[in-house]
């Protein structure tokens, strides 16, 4: 069969609702936009553990704590998932982590924020992950059978961050006046981040078309960010908090509108000058750094035991 043939029979099969499995023939474009949309995903969830986990010391009680140890490293272990879905298109663990460590591969930008205070864990679990929810939902029905897959486990563990992080915001607005005023602190500075980290207007997202196209994404950026605003603003605004935007409005028709988004300040984040874009890669980059001799004694081990490498 000639390439376009492959390729039409690859969109027929997509059109029919069938996964795309590790060994089926695949367009190379879809198998880099896959390692790229994969990859970034993974290295959020590694990332992500850092504004979090910072912190665990600080629970103000051993159940706050235990729920937030379980939560960061529920992270670690999608961050692992992922990095698997991407290594059955054929990339390797260390070239990926290289990009990542690099600056070369992009990881979420809302991760490059920074987190003030106590409050600010429950409003990334309420904001941050009910934002990844929605639309990792949408990619549970990815054409890529072991991202599509590894999706449905994913948000299954990110709901119980979301509700833990709306039950915490809505005893601290429902608490004292210096909890309530640091909820609606981490509001103020989480909620314009929360929109942009579902990605550029459509009319920015270059990939969008292709990945649409190809049963990756089933929506695009804004219907995402729409869906969101429509789900959580009701609730924030229930709890008492004020929402900072004054042109945040519901019409006659159910749909909410909301106001500029800072695009600049987004794009300004992407490319690595956010409040904490180096502070986060120079973490990584120590941890893995520290990492090493764990990394050797496992490859020394393997070599010695069953003279083949491990895969750490
Ligand atoms: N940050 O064409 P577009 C989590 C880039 S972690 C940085 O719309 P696409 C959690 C984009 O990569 C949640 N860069 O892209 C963990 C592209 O540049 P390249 C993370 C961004 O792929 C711990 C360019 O802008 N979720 O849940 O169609 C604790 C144009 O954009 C961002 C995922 O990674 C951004 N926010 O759509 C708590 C989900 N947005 O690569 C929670 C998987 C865009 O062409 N990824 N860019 O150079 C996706 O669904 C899609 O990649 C996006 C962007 C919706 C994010």
């Amino acid at each position: 069969m000639t390439e376009e043939q492959k390729t039409n029979e690859f969109e027929e099969r997509i059109q029919r609702g069938e996964k795309i499995e590790p060994g089926d023939w695949m367009p190379e474009k879809y198998r880099k936009q896959l390692i790229r949309m994969i990859s970034q995903h993974a290295h959020s969830e590694v990332i992500g553990m850092l504004p979090e986990g910072k912190w665990i010391p600080h629970a103000p009680s051993l159940r706050r704590k235990m729920i937030l140890i379980a939560k960061v490293q529920d992270e670690a272990g999608h961050g692992q998932y992922l990095y698997h879905a991407a290594e059955t298109l054929g990339a390797t663990r260390e070239e990926l982590y290289q990009a990542f460590l690099d600056g070369r591969a992009k990881y979420s930008s809302i991760f490059n924020y920074p987190s003030m205070s106590w409050a600010d864990v429950g409003m990334i679990g309420w904001l941050v992950d009910g934002a990844a929810i929605k639309n990792q939902t949408m990619l549970a029905q990815c054409s890529y059978g072991p991202y599509s897959r590894a999706m449905v486990r994913i948000c299954a563990e990110e709901t119980f961050h979301h509700k833990q992080g709306k039950e915490m915001v809505l005893k601290y607005a429902a608490g004292t006046p210096k909890q309530r005023e640091m909820v609606q602190d981490a509001l103020n500075r989480y909620w314009w981040p929360s929109l942009m980290m579902l990605g550029p207007h459509d009319s920015e997202s270059t990939n969008t078309p292709q990945l649409v196209k190809w049963g990756v994404k089933t929506k695009t950026n804004d219907e995402v960010r729409q869906e969101f605003i429509a789900e959580t603003a009701p609730e924030l605004i229930a709890s008492g908090l004020s929402i900072p935007d004054p042109d945040l409005h519901e019409d006659e028709n159910g749909v909410w509108h909301h106001g500029p988004i800072d695009w600049d300040e987004f794009w300004n984040v992407v490319k690595g000058n956010g409040p904490c874009n180096a502070e986060r890669l120079g973490m990584r980059q120590a941890a893995h750094d520290n990492g090493e001799w764990v990394r050797d004694a496992l490859e020394a081990y393997s070599e010695k035991k069953y003279g083949a490498k491990a895969f750490v």
